[in-house]
């Protein structure tokens, strides 16, 4: 039998990506998956499969109202995976703006924080949050105070609600990528394609995929094991600016 048969799950941020990769896989070992995100054009994209919504994180009439069309269609939620979230920018906290700061912190920190507020009353027993941070939740690094400050604060989140939820049958997991080959750079770099090339260049970075099935791998355990971290780097990398790149040495 499929692993996740008779499973629901939620996925944020499942248009493009790890989000996208991660809602497939957990809709391939057998579980009816809910999708959400801005451009809801793009979820079409997974297939029919799927119960697809418009979410936005950073509005929490999006948020109520996508939770409960869903849970109206899916029923009480196994599996909540907060994946939506993104960077705006490399460049020193001097240049920062109130708007980027908005959006990153919305998004990332309040979005995730917002929808696990509203999907928790809805999660069955055995049930599961899976918080996308980053390896820059873990180690700072130059010119992306906004992205670092809001994946610290995820990791800082899950933490938290692992105290404030133990005792109860839910389990929490982070899973913590570093270079990851999506749309993510191109966001970041507010579409310049020249310079969101550049991020990949001369390494083999992970996938949508390979982070999809870590997602599926703590998901999958036995209901008395909970994996807290997973933190996956390509094999190129240290941090997220040490990266050896061919021909470069680093
Ligand atoms: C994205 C990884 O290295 O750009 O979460 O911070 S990194």
């Amino acid at each position: 039998m499929a692993a996740l048969a008779g499973r629901t799950a939620i996925v944020t941020g499942a248009s493009s990506g790890i989000g996208a990769a991660t809602a497939v896989a957990l809709a391939e070992a057998g579980a009816r998956v809910a999708v959400g995100a801005r451009r809801t054009e793009r979820l079409s994209d997974l297939g029919q499969n799927f119960v697809s919504h418009t979410l936005d994180v950073r509005d929490p009439a999006s948020c109520e109202r996508f939770v409960e069309a869903v849970t109206r269609e899916l029923g009480a939620i196994d599996i909540l995976v907060n994946g939506a979230g993104l960077a705006l920018g490399r460049d020193p906290f001097t240049e920062s703006t109130e708007r980027d700061e908005e959006v990153v912190l919305e998004t990332n920190v309040q979005g995730l924080i917002r929808m696990t507020r509203l999907c928790l009353p809805h999660l069955r027993d055995g049930g599961h949050v899976v918080n996308l941070g980053s390896v820059a939740g873990r180690q700072a690094y130059p010119n992306a105070a906004l992205y670092v400050t809001s994946k610290f604060a995820v990791r800082g989140f899950t933490y938290a609600l692992r105290e404030d939820l133990l005792g109860r049958p839910i389990r929490i997991t982070t899973v913590d990528p570093g270079l990851v080959e999506t749309d993510f750079s191109l966001v970041r770099f507010r579409g310049d394609e020249e310079k969101a090339r550049q991020v990949y260049e001369g390494v083999e970075p992970l996938t949508p995929p390979d982070i999809a099935e870590c997602v599926l791998f703590a998901v999958t355990r036995p209901p008395h094991v909970n994996v807290d971290e997973i933190v996956v780097k390509a094999l190129t990398q240290s941090s997220a600016t040490r990266i050896v790149r061919a021909g470069q040495g680093d």
